[in-house]
């Protein structure tokens, strides 16, 4: 971290603006001529002065015009502002340069910037110097992320609220609850010959089962938190020319997908993002499924058809409504999804309706869905006209979001990896539960205590390998 790292931390492309962004101190190791100041120094030259140490003699927090210049060469004409350590995005010296907004004025400027001492920033090196230098922690850092990548409000909502520490808040207060009982049960390791009084037993036995259950309800938010971060995928299957193209285009709201009456037009998965409810929803429409398919572009959009079945969150079978029997096709749709959670869609209820619903629900029962029929969600719509479509939303939301929004204090565990530490803690605090009713010698409970903490600690990075750290930080845009 004695380097100083730039990066163009704006989209690459046309824009009225792009920044620069640099980082570093000026330290012994830096020699003191490579700080991000010091780089500054170097390029920026206010109109009417000579050059020399324009930036360094800038407060903290100003805005200042003026023009990158390499030797004689202009190379844009910038505002630059400072940001000074501690107060900044990497609590280092912070110096962001306002160029114009266009590959080659970036390109030039950072080229500038790297050829007098800089180095280019990895993905969220940022963000990584801000945790490490202690201004944030791990689930704020990975907030960033989620800020900038948020499809909904609910979403962006969500994030935000990792990101001002909610989750840390959360975390922190039951980590300080849980050190309370691990000192309690650790002094009777340093007074051997005394035995844990049984009102003081029962008391610990008490908050270790409250700190357990509410850890226990963090974690299943995670069941729809993961949808807010991450987005639902649901495939549209069926078979050829049941509506499935037009459903898609219905749902998104444009002519998106090919639609003819002929059997076997779509080929390719095609994919779009609609907002259900607040959750960011990925609608991926699938080629026909048959066995007869008739060239190689059909057949291996099949195969991509039935592996989108396989990896959704949520498959919607598409049923032609205005036939009354379930072909072979149909069959083996149901077949090849009944495992999965699955809205049964009955389309072309513009037209008379002729499929019953308890065929339908024979046949799955017939798949051997875990479903069971009766729990099985059924939607009657039409692609065509749209009359059924708010149902289907409505049925979607409702399948995956069983446990509701609202959590305690409204913190929601969105992300995979603060789940597992989560589960981990609830099964290390449970070992120490049963240490202490089955009366196995403190010492194994007090162990079984640390390492609650220590996996509690794993999230909002008290306690974090190197490894975890590049595997979170490595997923971040460069330039954050
Ligand atoms: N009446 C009526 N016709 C529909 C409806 N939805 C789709 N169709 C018609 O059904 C035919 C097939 O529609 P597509 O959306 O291309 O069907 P698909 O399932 O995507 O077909 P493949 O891509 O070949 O698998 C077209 O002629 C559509 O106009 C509906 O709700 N009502
Ligand atoms: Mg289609």
């Amino acid at each position: 971290m004695d380097d100083t790292i730039a990066a163009i931390s704006t989209p690459l492309g046309q824009g009225g603006i792009g920044i620069i962004r640099l980082s570093g101190n000026a330290t012994e190791a830096t020699n003191r001529t490579s700080g991000a100041i010091a780089i500054a120094d170097a390029i920026f030259v206010r109109p009417g002065s000579k050059g020399g140490k324009t930036v360094s003699s800038l407060p903290s927090h100003s805005v200042t015009y003026g023009h990158i210049k390499d030797g004689n060469e202009v190379l844009d004409e910038v505002l630059l502002t400072l940001m000074r350590a501690p107060n900044s995005y990497t609590r280092e010296d912070v110096v962001e340069i306002n160029c114009h907004g266009g590959l080659m004025p970036l390109r030039r400027v950072l080229d500038a910037v790297l050829r007098h001492g800089a180095r280019l920033a990895q993905p969220g090196e940022f963000t990584l110097r801000a945790f490490l230098n202690g201004r944030i922690d791990l689930t704020q850092a990975e907030a960033v992320c989620d800020v900038i990548m948020a499809r909904t409000q609910e979403s962006a909502a969500v994030a935000m609220q990792q990101l001002s520490g909610g989750l840390s808040q959360r975390l922190n207060a039951i980590a300080d609850r849980l050190v309370e009982v691990c000192a309690h049960v650790e002094a009777y390791i340093d007074f051997p010959e005394e035995d844990i009084e049984p009102s003081t037993h029962r008391e610990i036995l008490g908050k270790l089962d409250v700190l357990r259950d509410e850890l226990g309800e963090l974690s299943d938010t995670y069941d729809h938190g993961r949808f807010l971060r991450e987005g639902l995928s649901v495939a549209i299957a069926g078979r050829p020319n049941v509506g499935k193209s037009s459903l898609l285009n219905a749902l998104v709201q444009r002519d998106r997908a090919i639609v003819t009456a002929g059997a076997g037009t779509t080929r390719d998965t095609i994919e779009e993002y609609i907002n259900v409810e607040g959750i960011p929803v990925r609608i991926i429409d699938t080629a026909g499924i048959r066995a007869a398919a008739e060239d190689p572009a059909e057949r291996e959009g099949v195969h991509r058809s039935i592996r989108a079945i396989e990896v959704a969150d949520l498959v919607l079978v598409v049923l032609d409504g205005t036939e009354g029997v379930l072909s072979d096709e149909d069959i083996s749709v149901i077949d090849r999804a009944a495992a999965k959670t699955v809205i049964v869609v009955v389309n072309k209820a513009d037209r008379t309706i002729l499929l019953s619903s308890r065929l339908v629900r024979d046949a799955f029962k017939a798949a051997n869905s875990p479903t069971l029929p009766p729990a099985l969600t059924i939607v009657t719509l039409s692609a065509k006209t749209g009359q059924g479509l708010n149902e289907l939303k409505q049925a979607v939301f409702n399948l995956t979001m069983k446990s509701g929004l609202e959590s305690r204090e409204g913190v929601v565990i969105t992300n995979l990896r603060h789940k597992v530490a989560i589960d981990n803690t609830v099964l290390a605090l449970a070992r120490a539960i049963d240490c202490l009713e089955v009366g196995t010698p403190i010492e194994i409970t007090a162990l079984e205590l640390r390492s609650a903490l220590n996996y509690i600690g794993e999230i909002t990075g008290v306690v974090t390998a190197n490894d975890i750290l590049n595997k979170i930080f490595n997923d971040f845009c460069i330039g954050k």
